[in-house]
């Protein structure tokens, strides 16, 4: 992108000291939990992106180390070497001790890449008790090494080579009580998903490039490797995966205009949700943008005129609408600019006016070409498009209806929903019980002041094989609803959510388990925010109840009832209750084991990551019968404690 920009050691800027990254770490890398150990790999990684999208590498490989510490390798130029003007040290040590240094804050070059903050090597060298940088060029092998971003020896050569490239291995400084200072993060431990997650995303959107996570912790060595020719097409194949698409290959699109680059791959599938990710810079833009604005005004505009210009839209019938051309589509859309402008809560969200038109004009154009060019395929996306569209006027008819009932206010409620007297929602809690007799025993149980119950008849429908109408006629679905009092779907409002607390409170077995499941689908395609803001929980009942004389515990997993029988010792024999649902418990049972906020146990549900959360749903709720199995077999554990 940038090949014609040589390296210049004017460029780079002095800013200011390491100090004060290690004083305020939270300003440089966001957090010093898992999220911002994770940054620091993300922040390397990310330079070596930046010199293969320059042209001059297409192999990076990352090692996790048993003794905590991370190396990054790439095959590019290798960082400069050369005495700085100002600095008079070699350029690799500027940038790795001064903080803001690097050629993205001089006036000719600039970084495409970058992670949140973008601020380069010297914060993650501030923040590891050791890093060594070795730099493979001219046949030399450079290195030099630093503790807490504290240069311990001047760089020097320490043998030959034919190869070029940079290699970068830190050891985060983590608090333990090991080191003499007092430690950045709160953990050091890497999770290999978490990496393997970003990485394969970033080998999908810089086509061509090889990385490979590998995995020394364990025995054997773990290793995977992502390279796609394919990039974001691929991207939309492997999003794709488990479900039918309309037409094959995805539509791709790309563009360039004043040094921004456009690229979008699209594809519709049998399904109902859309699926559209949008990146800037490499970055996830959850909360969309000018990019994705552009997106959605090209395809509304497209379908329509093609529908009208074939006559499968009639004089009479009404457009369709945003939400109706969307129904099954799963796109990715990554944009390049120089200067990303993030906006929003958490700036996420891509604010360069210029980039709307440009995807706007780009997907037009491309789209109706292809449409042109496929008739067939674009007669079996309209047909797609007009089934949701009546579809989505039966379900505003129920909505409408829906919002008729909340108008009246209490009288409203659904009749079996026991409500509770608080008015205030960051109070309140409701149960969804499944099961009128669980639901029954709840409702005598619980603290009325402050706990609502909503007993749920049977297995709930599941939504993933469900169009939007259907799911509104259903019941259990109108009263959840209508219950939450937030809405659902594009007009889902939070600030109207009458409980802060959602607890799915299900036996603890497998139909329990699959009950779980089906809410969830139901929340995450409904009314996702309920899960990213984190409202939803799952309640954990106890699995025993072991009694011996006067004492009596509740046991809520196999390794706990082991451990309280060892304790208890061998001679003594307990009487040791298994329950087998919600039903066989009382209401005072009821309450102490699985309500009362001082005893209970409950886990929120959080959501790590959407793509793999999209995944997760499909599999467990789609058509496919074969990838299911095998999802339940390799990830049983991730079923049963649902933590997504
Ligand atoms: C394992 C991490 O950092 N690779 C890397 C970094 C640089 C270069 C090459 C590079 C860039 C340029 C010219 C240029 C960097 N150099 C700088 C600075 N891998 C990793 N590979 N020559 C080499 O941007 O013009 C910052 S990053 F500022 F010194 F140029």
């Amino acid at each position: 992108m940038h090949a014609e920009n040589h390296y210049d050691e004017s460029q780079i800027q002095v800013l200011e000291g390491l100090e004060a990254v290690r004083r305020r770490p939270g300003m440089y890398i966001g957090s010093t939990d898992e999220r911002g150990l994770h940054h620091l790999v993300y922040e390397i990684v990310d330079n070596a992106i930046d010199e293969a999208l320059a042209g001059f590498c297409d192999d990076i490989l990352v090692t996790l180390f048993k003794d905590g510490s991370v190396e990054v390798r790439d095959n590019g130029r290798g960082f400069p070497v050369g005495i700085h003007p100002k600095m008079g040290r070699p350029a690799v040590e500027v940038c790795l001790t001064v903080l803001h240094a690097g050629g993205k804050f001089g006036g000719g070059g600039y970084k495409v890449s970058g992670g949140l903050h973008g601020v380069g090597a010297s914060v993650v060298n501030a923040l590891s008790s050791h890093l060594k940088v070795n730099v493979y060029q001219d046949g030399k092998i450079y290195q030099q090494e630093y503790e807490r971003g504290k240069v311990l020896y001047d760089l020097k050569v320490i043998g030959q080579t034919e190869r070029t490239g940079t290699t970068v291995r830190f050891k985060p400084d983590v608090k333990t009580g090991e080191n003499p200072e007092p430690g950045i993060f709160e953990t050091g431990e890497f999770d290999f998903d978490t990496l393997k997650t970003r990485l394969r995303e970033m080998a999908f959107l810089n086509k061509g490039i090889k990385i490979t996570l590998r995995d020394e912790r364990v025995d054997p060595v773990k290793e995977r490797a992502y390279h796609y020719e394919g990039g974001i097409i691929s991207f939309v194949e492997y999003l794709n995966q488990h479900k039918t698409p309309l037409f094959k290959p995805p539509v791709y699109i790309e563009g360039e205009k004043n040094g921004s680059t456009v690229e979008v791959a699209l594809q519709w599938n049998d399904g109902y949700n859309e699926n559209v990710f949008t990146f800037a810079n490499n970055i996830h833009t959850p909360e969309g943008g000018t990019h994705l604005a552009g997106l959605r005004s090209a395809l509304t505009k497209v379908i329509n005129d093609y529908g009208r210009k074939n006559g499968i839209l009639k004089g009479s019938d009404a457009n369709l609408s945003g939400e109706d051309v969307r129904e099954g589509l799963t796109a990715v859309v990554s944009v390049k600019l120089v200067e990303p402008q993030f906006e929003g809560q958490t700036k996420t969200k891509l604010g360069n006016s210029e980039i709307r038109p440009l995807v706007d004009s780009l997907v037009t154009d491309k789209l109706s070409t292809y449409f042109e060019e496929h008739p067939a395929d674009a007669r079996t996306v309209l047909d797609k498009c007009l089934q949701a569209a009546r579809a989505r006027e039966a379900a505003r008819k129920a909505r409408d209806l829906t919002r008729r009932k909340t108008a009246l206010e209490s009288a409203a409620l659904p009749g079996k929903l026991a409500d509770c007297s608080e008015r205030d929602p960051a109070k309140c809690e409701i149960f969804l019980v499944e099961g009128d007799s669980a639901g029954g025993s709840a409702k005598s149980g619980r603290d009325r002041h402050f706990q609502a119950i909503l007993p749920l008849r049977g297995k709930i429908l599941n939504v993933e094989k469900t169009r939007m109408d259907k799911v509104l006629a259903n019941a259990e679905i109108k009263a959840m609803i209508t219950a939450f009092g937030a809405g659902f779907g594009e007009e889902f409002d939070e600030t109207k959510l009458r409980y802060h607390r959602i607890v799915c409170m299900t036996d603890a077995d497998v139909d329990g388990s699959h009950i779980r499941i089906l809410l969830l689908t139901f929340f995450y395609r409904f009314m996702p925010k309920l899960i990213e803001e984190g409202y939803v929980y799952a309640a954990r009942p106890p699995l025993y109840k072991v009694t011996r004389g006067k004492m009596e515990k509740y046991v809520y997993t196999d390794e706990q009832l082991q451990a309280l029988l060892n304790e208890l010792g061998r001679d003594v024999k307990p009487n040791i209750q298994r329950y087998k649902g919600l039903g066989e418990m009382n209401p005072e049972q009821l309450w102490e084991t699985t309500m009362n906020p001082e005893t209970r146990s409950m886990f929120r549900v959080t959501l790590k990551d959407a793509i793999a959360a999209d995944e997760m749903f499909t599999l467990l709720m789609g058509d496919q019968v074969e990838p299911r199995r095998e999802f339940i077999e390799e990830n049983c554990k991730l079923v049963a404690d649902l933590d997504i």
